[in-house]
C-alpha cells in the first residue's frame, strides 16, 4: 500500500517488488537461515537444540552425560572416539530384536542429564550407554551375559566338593576363619566409615584421602567381589545397594588414573562379571569415560593424574613423567570396558600405549620407570619390579592369558622383559636367598620392596607358557623368590614383612631403617603363596599363609577393624590407624583362595587385576566370538 503512493512506482510482482529487489530479498533471507542454522553448531556441546538437530549416530551420549555431570566438555571434542552406537541391555532383558526397536533407541538417545543419585541409578538401569563396534553400523550393541557364563569352564564359585569330606575339615576351619576376618573388617568399616574411602579403626571414623578425585566408597567397591565369593550374601547386598544409591560420579577433584582404574573400575567390572548386575557395568563404563581426558597428551601416554573437573590432565607425582606401573596397568580393565560398552575408544587407548612401549628403545631390554608423555622418551633409567614398575610386567603376562592366549605381542614382551630382568637384576645373596634388585642406570640397589614380592606369583603364572626349556627354571625361580619374601616375614618379630628389605652388610631380607619397617596390610606375599599353591600344591604355602593369618590377628586386629603397623620388628604394635581397602580386596581374598579348592575362581577362567579383582579370560567359541559377543 505504501509503495503504491510513491510516484512512478510500478509493482513488478504480486508482492510489489521489482526483480532485482526480489533477488536481494531472497539473498538476505537465505543468508539469515544459514546463519541461524550455523549458530546451532556454535552453541555449547550440551545444548539440547544440538541434540535435536544432530543425527543420533554422530553423538556419544555416554560421554556427553558424563561430561555434563562433571561440568566439562566431553573428551571426544579433543579426540573423537569412533563408532558410537546404542545401549547394551540389562541381562535377562527381553530379546535382542526388541532392543533395536526405534522406541527403545530413541529413549536412549533422548536421555537427559540425571539430576541426582536416584536419577543416576535409574538412568543406569535404563541402559542408556551408547556405543558400537566397527562393522556393526546400525546394529545395537549387546553383551550377552548368559553366553559369557556358558563359556566358562568351571562354575564361578567352584564345586565346593571338599566341604563334606572330613580330612579337609582343618582347611575348612581355616577358610572359615579368614571369612570371619573379612566379615569383621567389613562390619567395622560399615559401622564407622560406610561410604568413606577407608576406615580408620583407632579413631573409629572414615578417611577419604586424595587419590580418588572426590569419589567415595573405595572400600565398598574393593570389597564387592570378596564378599560375593565368600558367600557373604547380606553384606554383598548392602554393598550393592550403596553402589546403586550412593556411588556418585559427579565429582570434580583430581584423581590418580591408576588407582581409580584398578580399584573402582576393576571392582565394578568384577562385580558385573560375577553377578550380571547391570548397575556395575553402567557405572564402570561411565567412570571409564571420566578417565579418558588423561590420554590427551602428545604421545597418548596418559598422565598419572586426571582432573575430573576440567577434564584436563594433571601432572604425575614424578614431575613431568608418567609412571610405568601406572600407565602400564590399564590394559586389562580397558579391554573389558570396550567389551562391555562396545566403545572401541578404551581399547584404542591402551593399544596405543602398547605401541609406544613396543617401539621405544629399551636400555638392555629393560623398561625404566619414568616416561615423558610429551616426548615419549624415558626420563630416568631407574628399573624396578617393585613400586613404579611392578604391575606393568604383571599386565603383560595377564593380557596374554586374558586374551585366551592370542595376544602374542604381550607374551613376547613379557618373556623378553623377564629375560632382561634375570640378566641384570636377579641376584642370590651369600646366604642363598634369590632376590630381584633395583637398577639405577647400571648400579644395583640390593633391596626388594614388599611390592616386588608379587613377582613370585607372576613368574609362576607365566611359567607354563614359556619355552619348554625354560619352564622348570621359571617354576623354580618363582619358588625361590617367594621363599625370600617369606624370609622377610619370618625374620621379623611380628612375622609380618617390612615395606622394603635389603641384602648387604651381612644382613639379609631385613629392613635397615625404621622408615622401611612398616607393614600396611599389603597382599603381595600372600598373593604369591596363592599362585604357588595352585601350581604346586606344596603344603608349605598353606603353612606360610596361616602364619600370616595368625600374625594379622595378633598384631593388626584392633577393636574396630584391622590396622597397619609401623614397625614389624617390634612386638608391641604401633598401629597406623588405617584399614586399607586393598586389605579387603586382595589380602583377605588371596588368603581365602589359598585355603579353597582350585576351581573357586579357576585360573583357567579368570585373571586377577592388580587389585585382585577377577576378570574373565576370553574363551572365544569356534567362530572366534569372544566373551559375551554374538
Ligand atoms: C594395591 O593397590 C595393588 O596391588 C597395586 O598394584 C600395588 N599396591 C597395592 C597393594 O599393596
Amino acid at each position: 500500500m505504501l509503495m503504491r503512493k510513491v510516484p512512478g512506482f510500478v509493482p513488478a510482482s504480486p508482492w510489489g517488488l521489482r526483480l532485482p529487489q526480489k533477488f536481494l530479498f531472497l539473498l538476505f533471507l537465505s543468508g539469515l537461515v544459514t546463519l541461524c542454522f550455523g549458530a546451532l553448531f556454535l552453541l555449547p556441546h550440551s545444548s539440547r537444540l544440538k541434540r535435536l538437530f544432530l543425527a543420533p549416530r554422530t553423538q556419544q551420549p555416554g560421554l556427553e552425560v558424563v561430561a555434563e555431570i562433571a561440568g566439562h566438555a566431553p573428551a571426544r571434542e579433543q579426540e573423537p572416539p569412533p563408532n558410537p552406537a546404542p545401549a547394551a541391555p540389562a541381562p535377562g532383558e527381553d530379546d535382542p530384536s526388541s532392543r533395536a526397536s526405534p522406541r527403545r533407541r530413541k529413549g536412549g538417545l533422548r536421555r537427559t542429564r540425571p539430576t541426582g543419585p536416584r536419577e543416576e541409578a535409574t538412568a543406569a538401569r535404563g541402559n542408556s550407554i551408547l556405543a558400537s563396534r566397527p562393522g556393526d553400523e546400525g546394529v545395537p550393541f549387546r553383551f550377552d551375559f548368559n553366553a559369557f557364563r556358558s563359556r566358562l569352564r568351571h562354575p564361578v564359585l567352584g564345586t565346593r566338593a571338599d566341604e563334606s569330606q572330613e580330612p579337609q575339615s582343618r582347611v575348612r576351619a581355616q577358610r572359615e576363619k579368614i571369612k570371619e576376618m573379612m566379615q569383621f573388617a567389613w562390619q567395622s568399616y560399615k559401622r564407622y566409615a560406610m561410604g568413606k574411602n577407608e576406615l580408620r579403626p583407632l579413631t573409629k571414623d572414615g578417611y577419604e584421602g586424595n587419590m580418588f578425585g572426590g569419589l567415595s566408597g573405595a572400600t565398598v567397591i574393593d570389597s564387592l567381589d570378596t564378599l560375593y565369593l565368600m558367600d557373604l550374601k547380606e553384606e554383598f547386598q548392602k554393598a550393592k545397594a550403596w553402589v546403586e544409591e550412593s556411588f556418585h560420579l559427579n565429582v570434580s577433584g583430581e584423581a590418580s588414573l591408576f588407582e581409580v582404574n584398578i580399584r573402582y573400575i576393576g571392582g565394578l567390572l568384577s562385580a558385573f562379571y560375577l553377578t550380571g548386575e547391570e548397575v556395575f557395568r553402567i557405572k564402570a563404563i561411565r567412570l571409564g569415560e571420566k578417565l579418558l581426558p588423561a590420554f590427551n597428551t602428545p604421545t597418548g601416554i596418559p598422565k598419572g593424574v586426571v582432573s575430573f573437573k576440567s577434564g584436563s590432565w594433571g601432572w604425575a607425582t614424578a614431575g613431568s613423567s608418567s609412571i610405568l606401573a601406572e600407565f602400564g596397568s590399564l590394559h586389562l580393565e580397558f579391554l573389558h570396558l570396550t567389551e562391555l560398552s562396545g566403545n572401541q575408544v578404551f581399547a584404542e587407548k591402551v593399544r596405543n600405549i602398547r605401541k609406544v612401549l613396543r617401539k621405544i628403545e629399551k636400555p638392555f631390554g629393560l623398561y625404566p620407570n619414568f616416561l615423558s608423555p610429551v616426548s615419549g622418551n624415558w626420563v630416568q633409567h631407574h628399573v624396578s619390579v617393585g613400586g613404579l614398575g611392578d604391575s606393568f610386567y604383571e599386565y603383560l603376562i595377564k593380557s596374554w592369558l586374558m586374551s585366551g592366549k592370542t595376544d602374542m605381542e604381550a607374551k613376547n614382551m613379557y618373556y623378553e622383559a623377564l629375560e632382561a630382568i634375570e640378566t641384570y637384576l636377579l641376584n642370590v645373596s651369600p646366604g642363598g636367598l634369590t632376590y630381584i634388585a633395583e637398577w639405577r642406570g647400571g648400579i644395583l640397589d640390593h633391596k626388594m620392596g614388599h611390592l616386588a614380592c608379587f613377582s613370585g606369583g607372576m613368574i609362576a603364572l607365566g611359567a607354563e607358557d614359556a619355552k619348554e626349556e625354560k619352564r622348570a627354571h621359571y617354576r623354580e625361580l618363582a619358588a625361590q623368590i617367594t621363599k625370600t619374601c617369606h624370609e622377610s616375614y619370618a625374620r621379623s618379630d611380628t612375622k609380618l614383612g617390612p615395606e622394603a628389605f635389603w641384602f648387604n652388610s651381612g644382613r639379609e631380607a631385613v629392613a635397615t631403617q625404621l622408615s622401611e619397617s612398616y607393614y600396611i596390610l599389603r597382599p603381595e606375599v600372600v598373593e604369591s603363596y596363592m599362585y604357588l599353591w595352585r601350581q604346586t600344591h606344596n603344603p608349605i604355602y598353606r603353612e606360610w599363609g596361616w602364619e600370616v593369618v595368625l600374625a594379622l590377628e595378633k598384631y593388626c586386629r584392633t577393636e574396630a577393624g584391622f590396622s597397619g603397623i609401623q614397625d614389624v620388628y617390634s612386638s608391641t604394635p604401633n598401629h597406623d590407624n588405617k584399614q586399607q581397602s586393598f586389605f579387603l580386596a586382595e589380602t583377605l581374598k588371596y588368603l581365602y583362595l589359598l585355603f579353597s579348592e582350585d576351581d573357586l575362581l579357576s585360573l583357567e577362567d579368570w585373571v586377577f587385576n592388580t587389585e585382585a579383582h577377577p576378570l574373565p579370560v576370553n574363551h572365544s567359541d569356534s567362530s572366534g566370538r569372544s566373551w559375551g559377543r554374538h
